[in-house]
């Protein structure tokens, strides 16, 4: 059949990416042309985004890359860059983890209860929602600068088209839209002081933004014109296009990265109450879809811990398979774990204040770590199956925690059903998808996900392990120890 071959760039928080792709009915290969590190950066107390960073792996990644029929953005949630009247960026994106939108919520909720909130926009509770950085954010001067808002995919669209929009299943993560209607809910915003009409117009995965400007031409040595699309721009989105599940399974999936992202497709938002209290969120996916999922702290936790040990990820991981399991757990979905720095301390403490043996070593705070993120899988896949009333027979995992292949059995024990892990790269595969998608090469989402399945190399962990003491561990965690 016909081909194509598309950039995907896909931003993380750990590191940015730009993968090419030749993608056609029968066909997907996917290299990495270029990846840079995405490295935060604190400056005057405020933790912030390297946006221009960002911007330049980019271009430098389509160079290497070469000439491509099209271009797609993904990257992490939340986040967005203001600009002002001439389009340029006021100052620069504050990063998701800074503490400045502490207690924000809570005295939002004196104006809008969060019952409230939830039932409109069906977005979990975090402190970070783009809802909460903008009510953070009213009074300075940056904000007073501001004509528009733009998402951090589509900032980076915006600097290599010049056009702007608001692609709609990030948007879904601001808390500002409507989870039925997928329009702003500017009345909701409006009473909490929040103008989305900051935001530029919404659109669809699908949709063609524009041409790559001259400029962005010649910077990345390519002949035009070369036109990017928008694609599910929430990396999250992106990665559950990629789930290879089969016509009529019955799946959970878990994205995973820094983050855990566990939870079920839906055709339609749950907006009960049980579901508010549980935390689940329900963001858009493609195709009218609901991703209705929990937010975990997945590998966040981990990479932390390597960053100040200064340690080998392969060796420790080795070490960790070793270590006696389920000695400690900690809630891995629990926010106290989401700033940065002191890891290890946070998590002997989390051992200590709930009466259990504190874990010394790296390889023993690792199995800790590991164990309590497969109990935090098992307890989100329970309960969105539950709220949902939705069963499921197997769990797909997609992302970088397909390479820890003790997570991966881990979290196929706790769970007692079988896990296929990969595709590992499952953002850039699900851009690709989209794209290609766009470009009239591929058809329905059953489509794209059987040519994942076909393509790509995955991995089947069968459950297995000692079930009464996961079901202990698990009623530790649940029962406050
Ligand atoms: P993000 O997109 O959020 O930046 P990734 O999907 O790139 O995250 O996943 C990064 C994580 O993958 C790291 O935190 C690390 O724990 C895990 N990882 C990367 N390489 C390996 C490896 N060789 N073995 C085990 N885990 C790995
Ligand atoms: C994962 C992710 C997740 C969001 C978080 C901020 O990269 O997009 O879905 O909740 O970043």
């Amino acid at each position: 059949g016909t081909t194509g071959t598309v950039a995907a760039v896909d931003l993380g928080a750990s590191s940015g990416r730009v993968m090419v792709a030749r993608v056609g009915t029968d066909c997907l290969k996917m290299r990495e042309a270029h990846r840079f590190e995405n490295r935060p950066v604190r400056v005057g107390g405020t933790l912030y985004w390297d946006a221009l960073a960002l911007y330049q792996g980019i271009v430098d990644g389509l160079r290497a890359g070469g000439q491509v029929a099209s271009i797609g953005i993904d990257s992490w949630a939340v986040d967005y860059g203001l600009l002002d009247a001439d389009g340029a960026l006021v100052g620069n994106p504050v990063h998701y983890r800074d503490a400045r939108t502490e207690g924000v919520a809570e005295r939002a909720w004196k104006t809008v209860p969060a019952e409230a909130l939830y039932a409109v926009t069906g977005i979990q509770h975090a402190p970070f929602n783009t809802l909460y950085q903008l009510i953070a954010a009213r009074g300075t001067g940056a904000l007073a600068a501001a004509r528009q808002a733009l998402l951090i995919p589509d900032l980076m669209a915006y600097w290599l088209t010049g056009i702007a929009g608001t692609e709609v299943t990030n948007a879904s993560t601001t808390q500002l839209l409507d989870a039925s209607s997928r329009t702003w809910s500017a009345d909701l915003a409006g009473r909490l002081g929040v103008d989305v009409g900051l935001f530029p117009p919404l659109r669809q995965p699908g949709a063609r933004i524009g041409d790559l400007l001259p400029a962005v031409l010649e910077a990345a040595g390519l002949r035009g014109p070369v036109p990017v699309t928008a694609v599910a721009s929430h990396d999250t989105a992106s990665a559950v296009v990629a789930v290879p599940a089969a016509a009529g399974e019955r799946f959970a999936y878990i994205s995973t990265g820094t983050w855990s992202l566990a939870g079920l497709e839906l055709e339609h938002p749950v907006l009960s109450e049980a579901s508010r209290a549980a935390n689940f969120t329900n963001e858009a996916g493609i195709d009218g879809t609901i991703r209705y999922l929990r937010n975990i702290m997945g590998l966040w936790l981990l990479q932390e811990c390597v960053r100040e040990w200064r340690v080998e990820l392969p060796a420790l991981l080795a070490a960790a398979r070793k270590v006696p399991g389920l000695r400690s757990v900690i809630d891995a979905a629990d926010a106290t774990f989401l700033a940065p720095d002191h890891m290890p301390d946070r998590i002997r403490e989390a051992c200590r204040a709930t009466g259990q043996p504190v874990p010394n070593t790296p390889p023993e705070i690792t199995r800790c770590i590991l164990d309590s993120l497969a109990l935090a899988h098992r307890r989100a896949i329970e309960d969105a199956q539950r709220l949902a009333d939705q069963p499921i027979d197997v769990v797909h995992m997609v992302g970088g925690a397909v390479r820890n292949t003790l997570l991966c059995q881990l979290t196929a024990d706790a769970c007692g059903l079988p896990v296929v892990a990969g595709p590992t790269e499952a953002a850039a595969l699900g851009n690709v998808l989209v794209q290609a998608r766009a470009l009239g090469l591929l058809g329905d989402r059953t489509e794209m996900r059987a040519l994942v399945a076909r393509t790509q190399s995955l991995t089947r962990y069968v459950p297995g392990g000692d079930r009464a003491a996961w079901d202990e561990a698990a009623a530790r965690l649940s029962g406050g120890f």
